[in-house]
């Protein structure tokens, strides 16, 4: 039914002559069609409630660059907003949470099941999947429960995350009682996205990489093991702990598909290491699209070069495409790849 399935076959690790490319934040601000949508709406929660725009935005990288999937234009904190903890974007500074979860208190006065609360995502994920007609597959994605905890206990974005932090050696149970309603919610989630018609999903661990080897196994990865057990075996899973290079065996270990590689992670490292188990996919740093396009070319050819010849091979960014970059050198690295 899909025209272009390269990604999916990338993640069962089928040989493909090239590697098939999307990108990490590829709907967004560095385009110039994204912020003159985005401008019809005053804050970015109200965008996220709009599936028609979403959809939209959605679509811009595909018919821009031609990659080879969607993903919904979302994002991962529309879930702690749901369970009541009530996040507003304020322009430049990122998220506010007006309740955020200190105490027993706090979490009692969560959603257990708030996921009914996000028909928006789920509509986003339907209008996006009819607007494709079939050319690339679809990704859905959540934030992880310690990532989505992260922001919830802080009650905004942070460079160090203390709150958190000090929660793991002050109240653990409390911490664990939160991690374990939140992992019932993005099980929902997901499995809602895939109703809707995703054909992959995505788990975003973006502060996964700030834990201790052991603290990351039992307050990040336990519970994305435990989500990914309960998703259908034969949608792929993509498992993305930004920093955590060091993890990746373990990571292989949960039956996922596919793990997504920062750019600090050495790629030909990692297929020796897990590449008969999972796909990879990455890794490009960021920052390579800040160069002139001879530097694109030359630093996409050594990312593509580590893996010459193995299957399971997915190019993105080692993280998301940043605000800055000038469109035109991701053209440069989308037919650099092809
Ligand atoms: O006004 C705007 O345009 C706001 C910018 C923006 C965008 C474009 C935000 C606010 N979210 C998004 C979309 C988004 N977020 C997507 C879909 C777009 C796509 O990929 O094409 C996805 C997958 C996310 C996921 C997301 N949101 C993550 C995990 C991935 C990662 O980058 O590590 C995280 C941590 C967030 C939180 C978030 N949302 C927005 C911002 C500015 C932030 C970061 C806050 C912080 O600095 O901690």
């Amino acid at each position: 039914m899909l025209q272009n399935d390269r990604f999916l076959k990338a993640l069962r690790r089928e040989p493909l002559e090239t590697p098939p490319l999307w990108i990490m934040r590829q709907a967004g601000r560095y385009l110039p069609e994204y912020r003159a949508v985005r401008g019809k709406v005053k804050n970015f929660m109200e965008f996220c409630r709009s599936p028609e725009l979403c959809a939209e935005v959605a679509l811009q990288p595909i018919d821009r660059f031609g990659l080879d999937a969607s993903i919904v234009f979302s994002d991962i904190l529309t879930v702690p907003d749901a369970m009541g903890c009530r996040v507003e974007f304020l322009e430049g500074e990122g998220p506010k949470f007006k309740h955020p979860i200190r105490d027993a208190h706090d979490l009692s006065m969560l959603k257990k099941n708030a996921i009914p609360d996000l028909s928006y995502v789920m509509q986003a994920v339907s209008q996006t999947k009819a607007a494709l007609k079939g050319r690339v597959p679809l990704i859905g994605f959540s934030g992880s429960p310690w990532t989505l905890a992260c922001y919830m206990i802080e009650g905004e974005t942070s460079k160090t995350f203390e709150k958190p932090r000090a929660m793991m050696y002050q109240n653990p149970a409390l911490l664990h009682s939160l991690l374990d309603l939140l992992t019932g919610n993005v099980v929902e989630y997901l499995l809602g996205q895939i109703s809707a018609g995703a054909d992959a999903v995505m788990i975003f661990d973006t502060w996964g990489g700030m834990l201790s080897r052991e603290k990351y196994q039992a307050f990040s990865l336990h519970y994305m093991q435990k989500i990914i057990e309960k998703l259908p075996r034969e949608v792929p899973t993509i498992l993305f702990t930004k920093g955590g290079g060091a993890w990746l065996e373990l990571m292989a270990e949960t039956g996922c598909s596919a793990l997504g590689l920062d750019w600090q992670t050495d790629l030909s490292d990692a297929y020796r290491r897990v590449g008969s188990k999972v796909a990879l996919q990455g890794n490009l740093d960021p920052a390579v699209l800040y160069g002139s396009p001879e530097v694109v070319r030359q630093e996409v050819r050594q990312v593509l070069l580590a893996m010459k010849g193995k299957p399971g091979f997915i190019f993105n960014l080692g993280h998301g495409v940043t605000p800055g970059v000038n469109p035109e050198n991701v053209a440069v690295m989308r037919t650099e790849v092809r």
